[in-house]
C-alpha cells in the first residue's frame, strides 16, 4: 500500500473546475493495471445492468457498485440499497487500491478526511448517455464525490445550482480524476451521447467510478 501512496503522489496536472471541483489529469494512470483488475472482479460478482428510472425509462449506462452500499433505482425511486437487488446479497467490498485511489485524490484536493463507503459504476457504449443531474441521494452534502475516468473519452457538462444554468465542458480522459465537493457539490452535470472509438485496454467503452460516502 506505501507503494501505492508513492506512485499517488506524483506531482498531478491540476485544473480549477468551480470552487470545491478539481480536475486531476491523469491522477489514476500510475494505478490503473491494480484498478482493472480490481473492477473485473467486482463486476463478476454484481455484473451490469440497466436499472429503470422512477418514470419508467431504461438507462442507457449500465451500472454496478461495490461498498457497503450502491446506488440503485427503479419504479419506487432512487435510493442506496446494501444489499444487490439483482442477486439479494451484500454489494462486493471496496477493493483496497479504489479506496486507496479516492482517498489520495481526494487528500489531493483539500478533503483529506474523505471516507467513501460506496462506489458507484458506470458502463458507457457509444451512444450512451448521462441527462443533467445532481446527487443528492447521499446523507452528508459536505463529503466530496471523486470520479474516475477510465476507456473512451467522454465530454463531461458542469453546470450550475440550477438545471437552465449553463453548461461548461471538459473533456474526460482515461486515468482523469474529479474530485467535487463544498460550494459545486450539488451543482448539475451530465455526459452527452459517448463518441464511438476503441481504447487499448477497454476497447468500445468508457467506464466511471464515483466514490461517495452514501451513508
Ligand atoms: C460520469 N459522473 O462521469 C458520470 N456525479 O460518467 C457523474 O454523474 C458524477 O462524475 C457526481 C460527481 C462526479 C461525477
Ligand atoms: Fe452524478
Amino acid at each position: 500500500m506505501t507503494d501505492l501512496f508513492a506512485k499517488l503522489a506524483l506531482d498531478p496536472s491540476r485544473e480549477a473546475m468551480a470552487e470545491g471541483a478539481v480536475l486531476l489529469r491523469g491522477f489514476a494512470l500510475p494505478v490503473e493495471d491494480q484498478i482493472l483488475p480490481a473492477l473485473r472482479s467486482v463486476v463478476a460478482g454484481a455484473p451490469f445492468r440497466h436499472m429503470v428510472t422512477p418514470g419508467g425509462y431504461t438507462m442507457s449506462v449500465a451500472m454496478s457498485n461495490c461498498g457497503a452500499a450502491g446506488w440503485v433505482t427503479d419504479r419506487s425511486g432512487y435510493r442506496y440499497d446494501r444489499k444487490d437487488p439483482e442477486t439479494g446479497r451484500p454489494w462486493p467490498a471496496l477493493p483496497q487500491c479504489f479506496l486507496a485511489l479516492a482517498t489520495a485524490a481526494a487528500g489531493e484536493a483539500g478533503y483529506p478526511h474523505f471516507r467513501p463507503d460506496a462506489c458507484l459504476i458506470n458502463r458507457y457504449a457509444p451512444g450512451a448517455r448521462l441527462s443533467l443531474h445532481q446527487d443528492k441521494d447521499e446523507r452528508d452534502f459536505l463529503q466530496p464525490i471523486v470520479s474516475v475516468s477510465l476507456g473512451l473519452p467522454a465530454t463531461f457538462q458542469f453546470g450550475g445550482p440550477n438545471r437552465s444554468d449553463p453548461v461548461r465542458k471538459y473533456a474526460l480522459r482515461h486515468g482523469d480524476v474529479v474530485v467535487w465537493g463544498g460550494p459545486s457539490r450539488l451543482f448539475f452535470h451530465g455526459v452527452p451521447e459517448l463518441k464511438d472509438g476503441h481504447h487499448e485496454t477497454l476497447g468500445r467503452m468508457r467506464i466511471n467510478l464515483t466514490f461517495r460516502s452514501a451513508l
